[in-house]
């Protein structure tokens, strides 16, 4: 599959004042590919390696425990309890690290954004598979946004099904190209209607992190 969109953009900083734009039937995702700069994405990709309390969590598949393909920390403040494929999180502290990253895409996006999901990807076997980021404690039509780090890895959006959708529909997908430093704003509805996965590749690709920012409103 050709990605819809290879941000590579020759002009950084235009790039951050125009967010690029990938248009899912009436919804919207948006790139800010020089979010971190590329003469800070490997010092910022290491810090963040290093200071976040990374876990593996396992989930139960038909009666089987399985490891999760990928290394994860659930950071946020402390009312930010969530589950995700049935893992019960409760938020760890946040780093000083990730408060900051948290802060300035807050003020790129206009968003308030109170927890981060941070998933440490260590090489092209480890992925996440097709899913939606819809759970209950993220309101009616969450917006959510994701920062990567590292390696580049592909994302891809396929639509829910759901009746009424043509066969043409049902069998479109969307690719982007995640790069290092590039921020992606998956705008209000795209969780209601699409679902997203990172593939494993068998690329020689080394780690990548990503974090995806989202916010709880407090009870
Ligand atoms: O790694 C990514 O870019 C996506 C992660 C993701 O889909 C999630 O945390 O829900």
């Amino acid at each position: 599959m050709q990605p819809d969109l290879f941000l590579n953009p020759a002009e950084p900083s235009d790039a951050f004042d125009h967010p690029l734009s990938l248009n899912l039937g009436e919804q919207c995702v948006r790139v800010y590919p020089h979010f971190v700069s590329s003469a800070s994405s490997v010092s910022l990709f290491n810090e963040v390696k290093a200071t976040t309390a990374w876990r593996q969590d396992t989930i139960r598949i038909a009666g089987k425990t399985i490891a999760v393909p990928r290394l994860q920390c659930w950071m946020g403040d402390a009312h930010c309890r969530y589950a995700y494929s049935g893992i019960p999180l409760v938020p760890v502290k946040w780093t000083d690290t990730l408060r900051e990253i948290r802060d300035q895409a807050s003020a790129v996006t206009g968003l308030p954004l109170n927890c981060v999901l941070a998933n440490l990807y260590r090489d092209g076997s480890d992925s996440v598979a097709w899913h939606a980021d819809d759970e209950p404690q993220l309101g009616q039509s969450p917006a959510i946004v994701s920062v990567s780090l590292g390696e580049s890895r592909k994302f891809q959006f396929k639509r829910k099904p759901r009746l009424g959708l043509s066969e043409e529909q049902l069998t479109e997908r969307h690719e982007i190209l995640l790069e290092t430093g590039m921020l992606v704003l998956m705008e209000p509805g795209v969780q209601e209607h699409w679902v997203h996965q990172v593939p494993k590749t068998k690329r020689p690709v080394g780690a990548r992190i990503n974090l995806t920012f989202r916010y709880i409103p407090p009870r």
